[in-house]
């Protein structure tokens, strides 16, 4: 479906970057617009693409509207006014997921949810090499999906796959899909949570095996699927489900009434990792991967780094660091899971900049799991009001001091856990900064 007409690529990071390369390479005619003056990839485009007419500063919409197809960046919202208005002209749209799914011919499994999607696309990727496939992992999870446009060298596409990505994508056709939950993220773009879960159920469309969190009805309510899902749960599995099994002391991975494999056995720890676990497995099966290889893979899978990651063990406790727990929604998941797996109580890390989030949330399972809360960052007050007499709390300057006081406070048997609840940026430079900080203090701790 080759046009000879003028496809405007908008916004010009990694994905705008991406989508040129990509066009230019088939011959299309192309132009390029950001609303930034200085957009990471001006530079490049300015070297390698001189014949590439270029608008910087502000989206024009006249402009806009003398396209055949916008191709349009996840970081800029449809509702942009000048996007908007070149929509309502008529012009056709498109995202860089579009322009693959267009032109590839080999199945794809798609990853989305608003926590958890990195490591269930990453663990799909490692259980498919692990098969002896050849495997390309990308997409939201950081390398944009045309830069590995490779159709000789790749039998499968694992791809994460972002709620702004899902809203320009219509051709996609996945063997395997997921959408691994809902809870509220990303409400500067979406009128409502029910926005952004529709965004989100659009990575259903023409999929053969589609995947459902039999936990979370949110997140696949409301799509009618031409073929049957198949279910993950963390309640015993029916026939034909995923889900976890206890048996005396032990607690399995389960298919249906089929154990497969003890979770002690695997390096991701905490009840929502065993939801990611389920749904990697479950995408895998729809794929055609073998159990018998996959749960080989899965024993070796370290899991990626901040997301709840073990640290180490220091006279009997446990250290974690889930740097990566940006928001209300990911620490719970990470009290919630580490918190029955413990076998003393949690030394909950947590606080920085604060993001206007509702910490009440974090109440109820603190009064649970949580020994003690040490809060730190320019937020820790306001976390402290809104956690007031939930579980003993001290407030210190920094994270070398939160350290320090949970290594004092820590009984044997318990774990410790970095899991924040808030971005890092008032101390650290990102959220990996801020927990390798942490593990390289943790690390010198005498044990
Ligand atoms: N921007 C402008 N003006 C423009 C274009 C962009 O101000 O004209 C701003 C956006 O508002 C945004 C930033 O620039 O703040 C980056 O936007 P982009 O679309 O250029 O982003 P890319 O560099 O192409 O990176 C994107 C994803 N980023 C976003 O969706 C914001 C990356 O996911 C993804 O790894 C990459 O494509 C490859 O697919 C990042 C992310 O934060 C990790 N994703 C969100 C999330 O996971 O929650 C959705
Ligand atoms: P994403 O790519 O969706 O941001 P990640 O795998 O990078 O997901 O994990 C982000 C954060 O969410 C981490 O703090 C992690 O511990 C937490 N998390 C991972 N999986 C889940 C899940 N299934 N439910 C809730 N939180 C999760």
């Amino acid at each position: 479906m080759k046009d000879n007409g003028l496809k405007i690529v908008v916004g010009l990071g990694k994905t705008g970057m991406s989508c040129v390369h990509y066009l230019r390479s088939q011959g299309y005619r192309v132009a390029a617009m950001d609303s930034r003056s200085e957009p990471p990839g001006i530079s490049e485009l300015q070297s390698k693409y001189p014949e590439v007419d270029l608008y910087l500063g502000q989206l024009d919409r006249k402009i806009l509207s003398t396209a055949s197809e916008l191709i349009i960046s996840p970081g800029l919202p449809l509702k942009d006014p000048n996007i908007a208005a070149a929509i309502e002209h008529g012009v056709p749209y498109a995202g860089d997921i579009e322009l693959f799914a267009r032109v590839t011919k080999k199945p794809i499994v798609a990853i989305t949810g608003s926590n958890g999607k990195s490591t269930v696309t990453s663990l799909v990727g490692a259980l498919a090499k692990h098969e002896g496939l050849k495997v390309k992992v990308g997409g939201n999870i950081g390398v944009p999906i045309l830069d590995l446009l490779d159709e000789d060298h790749t039998d499968l596409y694992v791809v994460e796959l972002s709620s702004f990505q899902l809203e320009t994508t219509f051709s996609l056709r996945t063997v395997a899909a997921v959408n691994l939950n809902i809870s509220p993220d990303h409400m500067d773009r979406y009128d409502s949570l029910d926005e952004y879960a529709s965004a989100k159920l659009r990575i259903y469309q023409n999929c053969q095996h589609p995947v459902i969190n039999l936990d979370d009805r949110k997140s696949y309510l409301g799509f009618s699927f031409d073929t049957p899902p198949i279910g993950f749960t963390l309640k015993e599995p029916l026939e034909d489900e995923f889900g976890l099994r206890r048996e005396g002391d032990t607690q399995y991975l389960a298919y249906g009434d089929q154990n497969l494999l003890a979770t002690k056995r695997v390096r991701l720890k905490g009840q929502h990792q065993y939801a990611n676990i389920l749904a990697a497995l479950a995408l895998g099966q729809g794929c055609g991967l073998s159990m018998e290889n996959m749960l080989v893979a899965l024993t070796r899978f370290e899991g990626l780094p901040h997301r709840c990651q073990w640290v180490a063990s220091i006279k009997g406790v446990d250290w974690y660091n889930d740097s990566k727990a940006t928001n209300v929604g990911s620490a719970l998941a990470a009290i919630e899971g580490l918190g029955p797996e413990t076998e003393g109580k949690l030394v909950l890390l947590a606080g920085g900049l604060g993001k206007n989030a509702d910490f009440t949330e974090l109440f109820t399972p603190i009064a649970k799991y949580v020994r003690t809360l040490i809060l730190f960052g320019q937020d820790k007050h306001l976390m402290a009001k809104a956690l007031d007499g939930a579980a003993p709390t001290l407030l210190v300057d920094d994270i070398i001091a939160a350290i320090k006081l949970a290594s004092n406070t820590a009984q044997k048997g318990d774990a410790v856990i970095l899991a924040p609840a808030c971005a890092s940026y008032d101390m650290f430079r990102d959220f990996e900064h801020r927990g390798e900080v942490f593990m390289e203090i943790v690390r010198g701790l005498p044990s």
